[in-house]
């Protein structure tokens, strides 16, 4: 069956998942200005990418596993949103003055130019163990009561929050990022094409990657398809990566709604000083054909070949 434009289904998503994150985030039993903090962080916007990809993974698998549209969400669309309170906590720890020291970010002040560094350290540190009492609780058993019974459910979940923690963590997104700090030391050798390639698998495809395998397992995918979707997941970080390096050189900070040009001005490797641009695109390309392949291979469809190409042609 052809799925509907990648547009109108993102559109949908995009809304389901805001709704749910200003619903899920908390504001009673938490000190006001923290909860404040929290909330100006993750409802300033931002592509949901990685909510995306939870929910078109369990979407594609649900389809083959016999679920219906509903019951798809019911037991996705929680990761999708603890996915990007992680996610939006890397990006107020990256902004810091220690880490990236940036004042925009969502086309707003950063958080701590806004709250302060405290305060924004703070909400980062909630936002991650806010995300792990989502996976860990929703949805209840009476949620998914008939169709999926309890053992399995927990089963599921204890797979989700093991990859998202391990995507998250010291060998995945934080190691990239502490590979990242180290590398700007001064004197630091300069990272070649290969350490580049892993600090970013780390850095920022840990979570994509996990993004799209947690969506397949809360859906029941068999180990084929997760096999697939595993590979898909890591070679469209590495082409999220690429052309993040490409809109770095080109794109205006109005635009990406962060500073542009920033890492070619503190020196840092990117794609394109590493490759030149024709080549960062080709393999930005070459990226999202493995990527497709992967898919083709456990005959998964649904949105997630249609967001590895706007992956590649995004603009921001
Ligand atoms: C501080 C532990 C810790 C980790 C930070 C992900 C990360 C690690 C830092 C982000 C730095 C950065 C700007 C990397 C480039 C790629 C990237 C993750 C961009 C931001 O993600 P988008 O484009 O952002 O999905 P939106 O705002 O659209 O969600």
């Amino acid at each position: 069956m052809t799925p509907e434009p990648l547009e109108g289904w993102l559109a949908a998503r995009r809304s389901e998942v805001d709704a749910a994150l200003a619903r899920l985030l908390p504001d009673r039993g938490v000190p006001e200005r923290l909860a404040e903090a929290m909330r100006y962080s993750v409802l300033a916007g931002g592509k949901r990418l990685r909510p995306m990809l939870v929910l078109a993974a369990a979407e594609a698998v649900g389809v083959r596993s016999g679920l219906d549209q509903r019951q798809v969400h019911t037991v996705a669309l929680p990761a999708a949103c603890a996915i990007e309170l992680i996610h939006t906590y890397s990006l107020v720890h990256d902004d810091l003055p220690a880490m990236d020291n940036d004042t925009l970010r969502r086309g707003r002040p950063t958080a701590h130019v806004a709250y302060g560094e405290g305060t924004a350290i703070l909400s980062g540190d909630a936002l991650l163990a806010e995300a792990f009492i989502l996976l860990a609780r929703d949805p209840q058993p009476s949620e998914v009561r008939p169709w999926l019974d309890e053992p399995e459910l927990s089963r599921r979940k204890l797979q989700a929050i093991t990859l998202v923690a391990e995507a998250a963590g010291a060998a995945g997104m934080v190691g990239g990022q502490a590979i990242d700090l180290a590398a700007a030391e001064p004197g630091a050798a300069p990272l070649d094409e290969r350490s580049l390639g892993e600090m970013h698998a780390r850095k920022t495809g840990a979570l994509l990657r996990a993004s799209a395998l947690v969506g397949g397992v809360l859906a029941g995918g068999t180990p084929d398809m997760l096999s697939a979707i595993g590979t898909y997941g890591a070679q469209l970080g590495l082409a999220f990566q690429i052309v993040d390096d490409i809109l770095d050189v080109e794109g205006a900070s109005a635009v990406l709604g962060k500073t542009a040009g920033k890492d070619a001005a503190a020196g840092k490797p990117t794609y394109p000083a590493l490759l030149g641009l024709d080549e960062s695109r080709r393999r930005a390309d070459t990226c999202v054909g493995e990527a497709l392949e992967a898919l083709r291979s456990a005959a998964l469809e649904g949105q997630l070949p249609a967001i590895a190409r706007w992956v590649v042609a995004r603009t921001h």
